[in-house]
């Protein structure tokens, strides 16, 4: 078992421009920086992993600065040295040296999972339970603030037999103005695509009363978190009286106290997971059990990852339950370009699942090197 130690651990922060400003409740985002971790066994095996933010700390509390700080001086330490194969004990060491920091621990139990199933010659889903699902509906997010653009960027997709479910950002602009604007582009796409829209928190709860089932008329399917991360009672509230459309929470929805606290209450019918703000792989399992047990269902939600973070979500989301509504791991196609050899294939609207050992995708050195922040403005080595 000596070959599972753990021996080095290296991280990096990358910064990869957008191929246009993507508009959200928060801001305009037009760059990702994503965090990459490298993990070597004591076997030689090295696993990859990655968690991104949005917007640095806008999103939640964590930001790449300080994801990177939390890997370097406090996760890294404690797992040097240590035996990596029990993800469980790993995910316990680095709670024991470092509390909350979700997404710092997730990209280095994600390169274990990586290392270690490299070391194994299998893929990532056959740790993780097994896969049932070789493929899933994937949706595109339009957010470029603009209905013409959007609807353009829609019919594109569309024709490309790439996307059917559009994810709609709003929340930025007065709610009388999101309502025009998501009604407008329905009429573009009526009876083309399924239609939701991610309000990211911006909402009170009597806005979200008043203008979700104008929203739901327009033609919206799936509403997630229309209000503040601590407004659970309006989550509950519009899960029992929306008419025709499922409540879905998001920065709600963390850890399995939150999973469990929202299936008490009834407080949403889908819960959208994410690899980064459950802090791993293993962690993102957990949720989705609570969710079977309660009868709610679930998204393969995305941190506009690159195409490492995107496929060890694709893993783990392969092995979850069939009451699913898709997944939105579209990161990479938002991005001007990726770090790995070759990118997850989607056929049919379908995003196809990546098999070979590890997460089934080949990083590239140079891509790593190209985008990093440290490196940025010198000569590609
Ligand atoms: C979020 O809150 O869901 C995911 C896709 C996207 O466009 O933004 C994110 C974050
Ligand atoms: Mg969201």
């Amino acid at each position: 078992m000596t070959g599972f130690a753990v021996e080095r651990i290296e991280a990096r922060i990358l910064d990869i421009p957008t191929i246009r400003p993507h508009k959200l409740s928060f801001g305009s985002i037009s760059r990702q920086s994503p965090v990459i971790v490298q993990l070597w066994l004591k076997n030689g095996a090295c696993g990859f992993g990655e968690a991104a933010t949005i917007g640095g700390p806008s999103w939640n509390e964590e930001s790449p600065e300080s994801i990177l700080h939390a890997i370097t001086q406090y996760l890294a330490p404690a797992l040097l040295g240590e035996f990596g194969g029990g993800f469980e004990s790993a995910l316990a060491r680095m709670d024991r040296a470092c509390k909350g920091n979700a997404f710092a621990k997730s990209a280095i139990e994600m390169a274990l999972v990586d290392a270690v199933a490299r070391t194994l010659n299998m893929p990532a889903w056959q740790l993780l339970g097994g896969k049932v699902h070789q493929s899933l509906p994937l949706a595109w997010t339009l957010a470029s603030g603009d209905v013409a653009r959007d609807l353009q960027e829609a019919h594109l997709r569309l024709e490309q037999k790439r996307h059917h479910i559009f994810k709609i950002k709003i929340g930025a602009r007065a709610p009388e103005d999101d309502v025009a604007h998501v009604s407008q582009i329905a009429r573009g796409l009526q009876g083309k695509a399924t239609l939701t829209v991610d309000v990211n928190q911006a909402w009170d709860g009597n806005t979200a009363r008043r203008y979700l089932p104008p929203l739901v008329e327009a033609g919206v399917t799936l509403i997630e978190q229309p209000v503040a991360r601590w407004n659970v009672e309006a989550l509950r509230s519009l899960t029992a009286t929306l008419d025709g459309a499922l409540i879905m929470a998001d920065e709600t929805v963390c850890t399995p106290q939150d999973a469990f606290m929202l299936a008490s209450l009834k407080a949403s019918h889908v819960f959208s997971l994410k690899v980064a703000k459950h802090g791993g792989l293993v962690r993102t399992r957990k949720i989705a059990a609570v969710a079977e047990a309660a009868d709610i269902g679930w998204y393969g939600g995305t941190m506009l990852e690159t195409t490492l973070g995107s496929a060890a979500s694709a893993h783990v989301f392969s092995t979850l339950s069939a009451q699913h509504h898709g997944c939105e791991l579209f990161g990479p196609q938002l991005l001007v370009d990726d770090i790995v050899e070759q990118q997850m294939p989607i056929t049919n609207f379908a995003l196809q699942l990546p098999d070979g050992p590890g997460f089934g995708v080949e990083v590239s050195l140079a891509q790593l090197n190209r985008f990093d922040r440290a490196r940025q403005g010198q000569a590609p080595v």
